[in-house]
């Protein structure tokens, strides 16, 4: 992922407008995916360092070692880190890029879903379990089989039933995978093996996991998002294709798959009729935030909505270096997401 030019930012009138603050602001965390738990707001976010590794279009510059659960008693309440919920150096199949995780409780227990370079520089997805929201959490032996590429978010169904989405192109390797087993030629490119610009966009996938959420209960299927004629989005469809970064909320019934776009910076949204979809894209839902990344998830707390996002703000820009934030999202009338503008009267990307 490349460094965003961002020499015409001034950052004291970019703070001085952004929407919302840091969550926490002693260490540097992204990726967040907020639950309420017990009627509490647990964030499960990655935890960004600056490890010295090179920028490159593959991401190498994101090399996370660990994760921290940050905690909420409310909206309104402070962000309570809870320390280090699981190691790098204690995953025996992982070597490194503790990559967006994700958590789900069932039966008094805690998962805790999470991507990760293995020693053969393939992204894998583990899981690791606790009694406690916060952790620590004892990871799985190995990697969930058939898993493959990274950012994986686990939706609980009304009928007690899970599915995991999860995948990213680019530097998250899910183009590598279109036959089947993974395709390692052309190491160094995030671009070989795509799809032509004219052809049906590379999908998110899902899979429904076993009853103990150790393992795929299915093999992993397209999550297809639909235009307006009802075709599937194309590749070269780039502010609306699927990039990374899947999320799944119900409201009113109906299934809302959330994404970002990557490379032109939007978090959007495509509305089903069921966990498998199809979707039918319908909107933004964040506008580009200061850094290259976005990434979101979307929680219920009292009745409201709200987004969970983050931004390269506090670290005056720095793509690898991150900060979780939060606001309200509303849904109108008809069910339709109104757009987030992450700082008022300032396009990032101007
Ligand atoms: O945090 C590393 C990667 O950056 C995530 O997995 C992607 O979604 C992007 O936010």
């Amino acid at each position: 992922m490349p460094e965003e030019s961002i020499e015409h930012l001034n950052f004291d009138e970019l703070n001085s407008k952004a929407i919302s603050e840091p969550l926490v602001t002693h260490i540097y965390t992204a990726d967040p995916s907020a639950h309420l738990f017990n009627g509490k707001i647990y964030i499960y976010p990655s935890h960004d360092i600056d490890a010295g590794d090179a920028f490159d279009d593959l991401g190498s510059h994101f090399a996370m070692e660990d994760y921290h659960v940050i905690s909420m008693d409310t909206p309104a309440s402070e962000a309570v880190d809870n320390g280090i919920a699981l190691h790098v150096n204690n995953v025996p199949w992982a070597e490194k890029q503790l990559w967006a995780p994700d958590a789900q409780e069932k039966d008094g227990k805690y998962y805790l879903f999470f991507p990760a370079k293995g020693y053969d520089g393939i992204f894998k997805i583990g899981v690791a379990i606790s009694d406690v929201p916060t952790g620590p959490f004892k990871p799985q032996a190995e990697a969930i089989k058939g898993s493959f590429s990274i950012d994986p978010a686990v939706f609980k169904e009304e009928d007690g039933s899970y599915y995991m989405y999860f995948g990213g192109i680019w530097g998250g390797q899910l183009q590598r995978w279109r036959s089947g087993s993974f395709n390692a030629a052309d190491p160094e490119s995030p671009f070989a093996h795509l799809p032509a610009d004219d052809q049906p966009a590379l999908c998110a996938k899902i899979a429904k996991l076993t009853d103990d959420l150790l393992e795929f209960a299915e093999p992993a299927r397209d999550v297809v998002i639909l235009d307006e004629q009802g075709q599937p989005l194309l590749q070269g469809d780039t502010e609306r294709r699927f990039f990374e970064a899947s999320w799944l909320h119900k409201h009113n019934g109906r299934y809302y798959f959330s994404y970002s776009t990557g490379d032109t910076h939007f978090i959007c949204y495509a509305i089903g009729d069921n966990p498998y979809g199809p979707f039918t894209y319908s909107g933004r839902i964040l506008n580009p935030v200061v850094g290259w990344t976005s990434h979101h998830s979307v929680c219920k707390f009292s009745g409201e909505w709200y987004l969970f996002y983050h931004d390269s703000s506090l670290s005056k820009g720095i793509t690898h270096l991150r900060s979780i934030k939060m606001v309200r999202l509303i849904h109108d009338e008809n069910g339709f997401i109104k757009t987030i503008h992450p700082y008022n009267d300032l396009n990032v990307l101007a």
